[in-house]
């Protein structure tokens, strides 16, 4: 059977439009359509362009159907934020989740129920930018508003006119009930938030709809795949069982894939997440940062005439002192955009360490912490599920940097398998073959993926230095 199917990824730098071609069982990727995604910042705010968003989409599916008969479309996007509409459509662009609002609006929920209670009940990780502290900031647009939508669900409104949300997006949202699959009614009560907006949650693999006239489009069916972009990414981890997976862009994402969540008190010591994946699993992980720092540094590198690509990047990094400067990339410091040489540098000094000054010592610093970050997080996950992992699965634009790969596999003395680095959109279009009959299932589709080129091995390195800095690192985490 051919398919030619289309993946809509939406990143929070950037998104994708990427055409899956299946024929004898072989999968082509092509990438149709990439575009910016460039937030609006308006007085002290900050928004998403939705209406530039969605022309991208437009476009991206003209460029597609321009060449091609297109059998079906995925959309998946970032986690947690959403639109609120009335009977009308949008009542403001969405927020972006690194817009200032929630700020103390997580404390501010606490004084209505313990973290234990909000985390059992919904097995979130307890994070300020989760759509729940996002809505308490919104009274007045919630009195308006007849529909909250995430943003994939969003796309896809605007797609086929259908108001409807998939579970592995509103799992990321600390409003659903992670035992039922179904919204947390008790707590939108607690919180006073209005029951009625909330749509119906459907499973990843279902039809959304068709692609609505008016847009000038081929009538073209929309699937709900694993809509928040995590959900696809992990959906293509080349691993039939029991994986450890890191799915690396500008977040992070290590865990591991279980059947059903986990909401001991352990789980929640180390802030671990249970988000809903393929066919009813639990995403079990921790959202720690990825790129992000990477990404601002190398974007105020550029700003200062210094154009570097990622592999330049790499081979400046090699030539600097190894371990000279350490951070935490999670500290609440290097959260919001801009000014991240600078932040870095003073984080040096205020830690007593060495200051890096060129840009190959800034970019060792970043890879390097972030290395001693993945294994940090590892030690938790297998202390909470109580087995161990002899290898993990990079994927995501990570899985293409050999320097952090080989530095992971070092620092945790395990296999790196690294690859696919378009695992969110390879997620999103098996998903969309498996609708189609096209793949049987998931386990088959993993399986073609750990055989095809698109995986590198990387073995650890017996280098000392990853254990005798360990303790190092972890007092770092103590004191930032
Ligand atoms: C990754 C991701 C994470 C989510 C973060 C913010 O792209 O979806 O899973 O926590 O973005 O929404």
């Amino acid at each position: 059977m051919k398919k030619n199917v289309l993946a809509i990824d939406f990143g929070g730098s950037n998104g994708r439009v990427i055409l899956g071609v299946f024929d004898q069982g072989k999968l082509h990727l092509e990438e149709i359509h990439r575009f910016p995604n460039q937030p609006i910042a308006k007085q002290g705010s900050l928004y998403w362009d939705f209406p530039q968003l969605c022309h991208e989409l437009v476009v991206g599916i003209q460029k597609a159907t321009a060449r091609y008969e297109i059998d079906s479309i995925g959309i998946d996007t970032w986690g947690v934020d959403y639109g609120l509409l009335d009977d009308k459509g949008l009542l403001s662009y969405p927020r972006h989740y690194r817009d200032p609002r929630t700020q103390g609006y997580l404390a501010k929920a606490l004084e209505k129920i313990s973290p234990e209670a909000l985390y059992t009940a919904t097995g979130n990780q307890l994070m300020e930018i989760n759509t729940l502290f996002q809505l308490l900031t919104e009274e007045e647009s919630l009195a308006k508003a007849t529909t909250l939508l995430f943003m994939p669900d969003l796309f896809g409104y605007f797609l086929t006119g259908k108001r409807q949300t998939e579970a592995t997006i509103a799992s990321t949202s600390q409003l659903m009930n992670p035992l039922t699959s179904d919204w947390h009614w008790e707590l939108i009560d607690l919180f006073d938030l209005p029951r009625a907006i909330f749509p119906t949650i459907v499973q990843p693999g279902t039809l959304l709809g068709m692609i609505k006239k008016e847009l000038g489009l081929p009538a073209i069916p929309v699937i709900n795949v694993g809509s928040h972009d995590t959900a696809s990414a992990v959906a293509s981890v080349p691993s039939e069982h029991q994986f450890l997976f890191v799915s690396c862009g500008t977040w992070s994402l290590i865990g591991t894939e279980l059947p059903q969540p986990v909401l001991t008190e352990k789980a929640q010591s180390y802030n671990l997440t249970n988000e809903k994946g393929l066919n009813q699993t639990t995403r079990f992980l921790k959202n720690i940062t990825g790129l992000w720092i990477l990404q601002e540094v190398k974007r105020e590198f550029e700003s200062l005439g210094r154009n570097y690509n990622y592999q330049e990047l790499e081979t400046l990094a090699n030539e600097a002192d190894s371990m000279a400067c350490l951070i935490d990339t999670d500290a609440e410091v290097f959260s919001a955009p801009g000014q991240m040489i600078e932040r870095i540098q003073s984080y040096a000094k205020r830690t007593g360490q060495i200051v890096p000054l060129t840009d190959g010592q800034l970019i060792r610093c970043i890879y390097e912490s972030l290395a001693f970050k993945y294994k940090y997080t590892f030690l938790e996950i297998v202390d909470t599920v109580g087995y161990e992992f002899d290898s993990v699965n990079i994927v995501g634009g990570g899985a293409n940097s050999a320097l952090l790969c080989q530095m992971v596999a070092s620092a945790s003395q395990m296999i790196v398998y690294a690859g696919p680095n378009e695992a969110t959109a390879i997620g999103n279009i098996n998903t969309q073959l498996i609708y189609h009959g096209a793949l049987g299932t998931l386990t088959e589709a993993r399986m073609e993926l750990k055989k095809s080129q698109y995986v590198k091995k990387y073995l650890p390195k017996k280098e000392t230095k990853w254990d005798q800095e360990f303790g190092r690192y972890q007092r770092l985490l103590a004191i930032s």
